[in-house]
């Protein structure tokens, strides 16, 4: 009872301080140093999380409280994981635990409570748990819209950085002296595969990756995401292809598939260690598969591959009860999507498995698949580090492959599909030379490193090279023939194959790039519209390092003044990465421009600025997908001939990309 009342004051004296700044703070705050106890100088958070007694807040939670007592019965059992153990999404057990507190914490109806459970579950639960479920908490609760989520390089640094680097920072932690530690790429240049590692272990690209789990969770059982399964083919289509132009660009052929039956090629070494539990496990070159003891077989894994491929042969997947769902349509790849991750979308888990989410656990065990050694998970059982070993890229490009198979059975789009008759483009350039470069870039490392609060900290951080580009701008001259409401759609495509012979549009349209979405009001006559390439809906800006955001967050409370709210989305690759990087001489590509009618827009009037940015990877938070066509149109579907797309409303032109070095 005592506790009750000190919590109830400790609330009331609070209560009132849920503008955004103070939300901001809190959430910082919360993040700081996630594994250590809340520190001393965050008093307030400190006191609530020391008197917090959860379930005597149950009335103010949607579910009566429901999610709340499971959570809480689960820490007072001892049932739950320890702290200072690594945590793997994968890992059944750890997934459950996590989305216990996502729930509890979702099912608050004001903020205080928000904040005082999750300052009371931080000191009680697991830190890669907490971390995961406050940020997906923090990614879909309305309580929390407008909130910025820190850098997560910022906030788990251990899972984007070198454990070289990492030594260094703790040797600069103990001798107290500043350090900014150059980071190197993993491996040496008599591996090929390290001419692209800027691109699989780029910090930005990999936030983006782990956000978008986040934005669109595989086990989420709640209200339904649209467009979900899609968009999951989508982003990591679009990743793949990505990578595959990156490769062009370095005298690499694209990524060949995996295959269950075949040794991987490529063995990897991350030089990545937990913050608790040792390295990441190395797999040498050429392994076979091994089954995972007691988790998956390879022969369960080439089962599942079948039965989806049969789904495709026949246009139709089985559910549960044993009805048909006929995919033959532009709703099928929606559904396979949720088959293939497999999400709790799925129509039938029993039968066609989870395609995705065993193999991320297969690639990841094989350095210890019968656990003789206890060696925790590999770099692939994280969203975080997966896409640095180059079996992430061969595994995805295998289930590419499978959505490929579906989309080449649907029927070709006719010339009358494709045509809008009201848009001629006359013209597309573009304004400046697309020019790409490698930068450095700094993040700060403090949150890696273990200290105690009467030491003072000193400044580590760590350098890294990223590719960049200049700004450019799209110049697209139009003719309407009356005024409507138009979607542009702007693709980058290969032109040449890695033995410079030139593709035919049905060979390069799956190797597109989305590069922007967008609406415009086209007017009768002449239109001349000009695109600013950092205006893209597939990309986001830099993210605020999470310093910037601590001083921003306790001056606007300081000061009693507004912390801006933002329309700001975590999901959406990087701008800077919105390029290939091209080459020295220019490399050619194709720019394909298609304007379509306005009626594909599915929410009324989308503009940019509404969605918050990358609504082409990562949707619209809590509304319809905006574009009603399948993604990737035009390109999506198999193209016969060419000269389909005779069309005045699309447009192809060759530009080049080039790379400076400087
Ligand atoms: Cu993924």
């Amino acid at each position: 009872m005592r506790w009750f009342l000190l919590a109830a004051a400790l609330l009331a004296a609070y209560a009132s301080a849920t503008d955004l700044a103070h939300k901001q703070q809190t959430i910082n705050q919360l993040l700081y140093k996630s594994t250590e106890p809340i520190r001393s100088k965050f008093a307030e958070l400190k006191e609530l999380a020391k008197g917090w007694d959860p379930l005597s807040h149950k009335h103010h939670c949607s579910d009566g409280g429901h999610a709340l007592e499971v959570l809480v019965h689960e820490v007072e059992q001892g049932n739950m994981l320890v702290k200072k153990h690594w945590f793997s999404l994968f890992n059944e057990r750890h997934r459950e635990e996590a989305v216990m507190l996502v729930d509890a914490l979702l099912s608050c109806t004001d903020f205080n409570f928000f904040k005082g459970h999750a300052a009371y579950f931080r000191e009680h639960m697991n830190e890669g748990e907490f971390v995961y479920a406050l940020y997906v908490a923090v990614t879909h609760s309305d309580l929390t819209s407008g909130v910025i989520l820190p850098p997560l390089y910022e906030v788990t640094p251990h899972l984007f950085t070198n454990s070289e680097v990492i030594q260094r920072a703790y040797t600069a932690k103990m001798t107290h002296t500043p350090a900014k530690l150059q980071m190197e790429f993993t491996g040496s240049q008599k591996n090929p595969e390290q001419r692209v590692a800027y691109f699989g272990e780029d910090i930005g690209m990999n936030s983006h990756h782990v956000h978008w789990h986040m934005d669109f969770p595989f086990w989420w059982q709640g209200h339904h995401i649209d467009r979900k399964g899609e968009l999951f083919f989508w982003v990591h289509h679009q990743l793949t292809a990505r990578f595959d132009a990156e490769r062009l660009s370095n005298h690499l052929p694209v990524v060949d598939e995996l295959y269950w039956n075949r040794p991987i090629e490529e063995g990897f070494a991350p030089h990545t260690t937990y913050r608790y539990g040792g390295e990441f496990p190395s797999r040498p070159d050429n392994k076979e598969f091994e089954d995972v003891d007691g988790i998956i077989k390879v022969r369960d894994l080439l089962e599942t591959e079948s039965r989806i491929r049969e789904a495709i042969d026949h246009g139709y997947v089985t559910s549960k009860d044993g009805k048909a769902i006929y995919i033959d349509n532009d709703r099928g790849i929606d559904i396979l999507g949720d088959v293939i991750e497999s999400s709790m979308y799925t129509p039938n888990f029993q039968y066609y498995g989870a395609l995705h989410n065993y193999a991320h656990i297969m690639l990841g065990r094989q350095a210890d698949p019968k656990g003789k050694f206890s060696m925790p998970p590999g770099v692939m059982e994280h969203f975080e580090t997966a896409t640095r070993d180059p079996s992430f890229f061969r595994l995805h490009k295998y289930m590419d492959n499978i959505f490929k198979k579906h989309k080449d059975k649907l029927h070709p789009y006719t010339t009358n599909d494709l045509l809008y008759s009201n848009i001629e483009i006359t013209d597309v350039s573009i304004d400046g030379e697309l020019v790409t470069f490698f930068e450095d870039f700094e993040f700060n490392l403090i949150n890696a490193l273990d200290d105690t609060e009467q030491v003072e900290d000193v400044p580590v951080s760590t350098t890294v090279h990223r590719l960049n580009h200049k700004p450019f701008d799209y110049d697209i001259h139009f003719n309407a023939k009356y005024d409507a409401v138009a979607t542009v759609r702007i693709f980058l495509c290969p032109k040449y194959d890695y033995n410079d012979i030139e593709l035919s549009m049905d060979e390069y349209r799956w190797g597109c790039l989305e590069m922007d979405k967008f609406w415009v009001d086209a007017h009768y006559g002449e239109n001349h519209l000009v695109r600013h390439a950092h205006e893209s809906t597939v990309t986001i800006p830099d993210r605020t390092p999470f310093e910037d955001l601590i001083k921003q967050a306790d001056e606007a409370v300081a000061n009693d003044s507004d912390f801006p709210h933002q329309n700001y989305r975590s999901c959406g690759h990087p701008a800077r990465l919105l390029l290939p990087k091209g080459n020295t001489k220019g490399m050619e590509f194709l720019l394909f421009v298609a304007i379509t009618s306005g009626d594909d827009a599915a929410l009324s009037r989308p503009t940019v600025g509404e969605h918050g940015g990358a609504h082409g990877y990562c949707g619209v938070r809590g509304e319809i997908y905006p574009d009603k066509r399948p993604m990737g149109y035009p390109l999506d579907r198999h193209i016969p001939d060419d000269r389909l797309f005779d069309v005045g409303n699309v447009h192809v032109s060759t530009v080049k990309v080039y790379h400076k070095k400087h």
